[in-house]
């Protein structure tokens, strides 16, 4: 069993437990442990295997070790299988949509006898909902827009979800003797931020020894083809995989058929038909010249390599993530294809929560791990106070988190620690912390965090009047969307992109990839903006700091060059882009700052108005 399906398990227990209305505490057990288990970077299935104790782990006691252990052994909890014979399951499918907890759930459940997601769409249509005590005209609109967008999304999986799932198999699969190659194709390659399936292509000595070894995996679910050369399977997560095997004198074909894109593919082989080429998944071939309209024999000139699809063409090899048939054949014509970024350019991760906002690690702890990476620079980023709910701190805690940037700074000298913030962008604009504590930063980091359901001008005017303040570095997760879960709000791009340019702020691609906002497309019309790109984990534990490579990889996708990202910067070039906005905002400041203390006496943090 995987992590992720673990986690899931635990919190289905949670929401269980809470429709059934027991103890919080008890509820918070299972959802700290799901967080736990979800942030692991090992699978808890290989430490039970190894006989680990769990219970080193946070949050983890005696009982949850012992569920855990259960579960990694059977597959079944026998807890959650007791639980929900009270909670019809259909009530739990209902807490998928967004705003729907399970209290309210189970409000609805007792007044409507609603069961189901099909059973709201009654009471919302009939209008009973309505009637229903804390369910007013708005809140009404916003669980019939989350039914929209749970159908719209839940048929995609995210590309971490899908890593989760394709490494492990690729490992499993590449075990046999008989594998010679073996790599995923499709959007995965592409690295889509999300995937419809995983199209696997193989070179294998014995065919059916490897299919049949692919059938077998102990994670699929089902089997829903099998035959000598090619098969499908099911994981048990709900993740189709195809698996093709290949001759060798056509995998390059197959590769270039099978990564797509869809569009992309045609392109390429319109170019052919023009050169008297036909290209498909089996090779590439020249069409002999036919004697009276009969069709002429076709002689296979290429295909074993990817190379050699494009090189039949003229063109150059095309990285995947351009495959989208967005002007990347135009541009491999003229050579000028983009110098892509890489994860290797990115010298430091300019947002990330500690311990002191909603994160689960201590400043140190980041701070050795961003050097671990090999970064020169990282800023801490906690919550501004107006994110309650994300733990926000205010002006005193401030002060205090800045002393323990000193004693780290002091402790992990070779990188240099960013004393930065993520302040809300409150609703009229505004920004949720006073220019005279924003005049000690090093850097600005501004988001959204709330009221997200305004109109299209109102959400443009806020946020444009956020980065006309003058300390603003980086505008984070600007579009507010998560993937399968929450659309954007409603803004006006372009002239955020505008706006940005002419203030010089940096637009965030968030590297969560539950996140990964700026999308691809936004990010490449950033760049050609001329608007700077900044890369950030949004860290809130040590672990998220892998995120970076989901980043870079929206990042590709988006054509995006190391100069056009602003932590591709070397520490002495960061610095000068962030201190060009240092002046302005001293300026502003300076009425509200208490007169400058004498030198050797102490004082007091200030306190909070
Ligand atoms: P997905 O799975 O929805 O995330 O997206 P893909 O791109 O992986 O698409 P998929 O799995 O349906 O097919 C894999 C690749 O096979 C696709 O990217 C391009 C190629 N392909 C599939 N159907 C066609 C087609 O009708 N024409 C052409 N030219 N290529 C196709
Ligand atoms: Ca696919
Ligand atoms: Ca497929
Ligand atoms: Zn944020």
């Amino acid at each position: 069993m995987e992590n992720v399906e673990i986690a899931a398990v635990l919190n289905e227990v949670a929401d269980a437990l809470e429709i059934q209305g027991a103890n919080q505490f008890r509820v918070r057990a299972y959802r700290n442990a799901a967080r736990t288990i979800e942030t692991l970077t090992r699978p808890v299935s290989q430490m039970v295997a190894n006989g680990e104790d769990l219970e080193e782990l946070p949050g983890i006691g005696k009982d949850l070790s012992a569920y855990l252990t259960e579960l990694c052994q059977t597959g079944h909890l026998k807890l959650l299988e007791e639980i929900e014979k009270s909670v019809p399951a259909s009530l739990l499918q209902l807490m998928r949509l967004e705003g729907l907890g399970p209290k309210r759930a189970k409000l609805l459940n007792e007044k409507l006898g609603v069961c189901s997601i099909e059973d709201l769409e009654k009471a919302i249509d009939n209008g009973t909902l309505e009637e229903v005590r804390g369910f007013g005209e708005k809140s009404v609109e916003k669980l019939r827009r989350a039914i929209g967008e749970l159908r719209r999304h839940t048929a995609r999986f995210r590309l971490s979800e899908a890593d989760q799932f394709v490494q492990p198999l690729l490992d499993y699969l590449r075990a046999a003797p008989e594998v010679k190659i073996i790599e995923a194709a499709g959007s995965y390659r592409r690295r889509r931020e999300t995937v419809g399936d995983i199209d696997l292509l193989a070179i294998c000595t014995r065919p059916r020894t490897v299919m049949q070894r692919f059938t077998q995996y102990p994670e699929a679910a089902r089997v829903e083809s099998a035959g000598g050369t090619r098969g499908t399977i099911v994981l048990k997560y709900g993740l189709k995989v195809d698996l093709r095997v290949l001759p060798e004198r056509a995998y390059g074909a197959a590769l270039h058929y099978f990564t797509g894109s869809k569009p992309h593919n045609i392109a390429v082989r319109k170019l052919g038909v023009e050169r008297g080429l036909r290209i498909s998944e089996y090779g590439v071939f020249r069409v002999g010249r036919g004697k009276k309209g009969k069709k002429g024999r076709a002689r296979r000139i290429g295909g074993a390599r990817e190379q050699e699809v494009f090189g039949a063409v003229g063109l150059p090899w095309i990285p995947p993530e351009l495959r989208e048939d967005r002007g990347e054949i135009e541009a491999a014509f003229e050579d000028e294809l983009p110098r892509l970024i890489e994860l290797g350019d990115i010298r430091g991760d300019l947002q990330m929560h500690s311990t002191w906002s909603d994160g689960r690690d201590s400043i140190e702890e980041l701070a050795r791990a961003c050097l671990k990476r090999g970064y020169s620079y990282m800023a801490l980023t906690d919550h501004s106070q107006a994110a309650t709910i994300a733990g926000g701190i205010g002006p005193r805690e401030l002060r205090r988190q800045w002393k323990e940037i000193e004693r780290v700074r002091r402790k992990v000298k070779a990188i240099h620690l960013l004393r930065g913030m993520e302040v809300d962008i409150l609703r009229d604009g505004s920004l949720d912390l006073r220019d005279e504590y924003i005049e000690q930063l090093d850097v600005l980091v501004v988001g959204v965090h709330s009221n997200m359901g305004m109109s299209k001008a109102r959400m443009t005017d806020r946020v444009i009047k956020a980065l006309a303040h003058p300390a603003v570095h980086i505008l984070a997760h600007p579009t507010g969307r998560i993937i399968n879960r929450r659309d954007a709000y409603e803004i006006d791009l372009e002239a955020v992109l505008e706006a940005a340019r002419e203030y010089g702020v940096a637009l965030e691609l968030n590297a969560q990839p539950d996140r990964l906002d700026l999308s691809d497309v936004q990010v490449r019309r950033a760049s050609e903006l001329g608007v700077k790109v900044v890369i950030d984990t949004d860290a809130h534990s040590l672990d998220h700091l892998r995120f970076m490579s989901y980043g870079v990889d929206q990042a590709r996708r988006g054509w995006l060059e190391p100069q056009h990202v602003l932590n591709t910067m070397t520490w002495v070039q960061l610095q000068g882009w962030l201190t060009k906005k240092k002046p302005a905002v001293a300026k502003r400041a300076r009425p509200a700052l208490r007169p400058r203390r004498k030198p050797g006496r102490r004082r007091r943090a200030a306190t909070p108005r």
